[in-house]
């Protein structure tokens, strides 16, 4: 099972709106095991397949401390079925936005309908640290960042930086993508 690249602020493809699993094959399964083995190496405790470039409607989780067993989760095209007027805030982080952590305020509690690996239907009701990963990495498959919540200006002094770094790194031009939209757009799309 290979490590796959996490892709980085100001890679366009964090921008795709991904698009729904179908069927569970042998792909898909690769990509299931693959999440995970780079999700628990870098180390997060979540990782959107577009994260991997990959524009599914597919993450893996798993919230156990070090000192737990490991609880690992994967849920295939999720949907918000409810968000508490509550809010919460949290200190968030994201693999594609390396050691840059912001306090961002969501929806305190959430119920969310899933597949698992067998395409069966589950829901599942969250609050704490549950509730936010689970928005946040819905927020990926729809081509929002956290720092989408972040005041403009933040929000452009962090893509600055990491666009600054991606220049030097590439000896003056992006590698993959190219400059980071803030709009989404589909998978389907031309040119997405
Ligand atoms: O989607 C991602 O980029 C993964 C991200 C998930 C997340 C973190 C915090 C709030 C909401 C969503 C991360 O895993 S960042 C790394 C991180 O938080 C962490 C890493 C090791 C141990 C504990 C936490
Ligand atoms: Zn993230």
């Amino acid at each position: 099972m290979p490590l796959r690249s996490i892709i980085t602020l100001p890679d366009s493809r964090l921008r795709i709106v991904s698009r729904p699993v179908l069927t569970v094959d042998g792909e898909v399964r690769r990509l299931v095991d693959d999440l995970f083995e780079t999700m628990y190496a870098a180390p997060g405790i979540g990782l959107a397949a577009i994260q991997v470039g990959v524009p599914l409607r597919i993450f893996t989780m798993d919230l156990a401390r070090k000192d737990e067993p490991k609880q690992p989760a994967v849920y295939i095209n999720p949907e918000v079925m409810w968000a508490s007027e509550t809010r919460a805030t949290y200190e968030e982080g994201c693999l594609s936005i390396p050691e840059y952590y912001e306090e961002v305020e969501r929806p305190a509690g959430v119920k969310v309908r899933f597949a698992d690996l067998n395409l069966e239907i589950k829901e599942i009701e969250a609050e704490g640290l549950l509730a936010t990963c689970l928005q946040h990495e819905i927020d990926h498959l729809n081509g929002v960042l956290f720092i989408d919540y972040l005041s403009k200006l933040k929000r452009d002094r962090v893509i600055k930086k990491f666009a600054k770094a991606a220049r030097r790194n590439a000896g003056g031009a992006d590698s993959a993508g190219t400059d980071l939209e803030s709009r989404p757009r589909s998978a389907g799309a031309p040119g997405g």
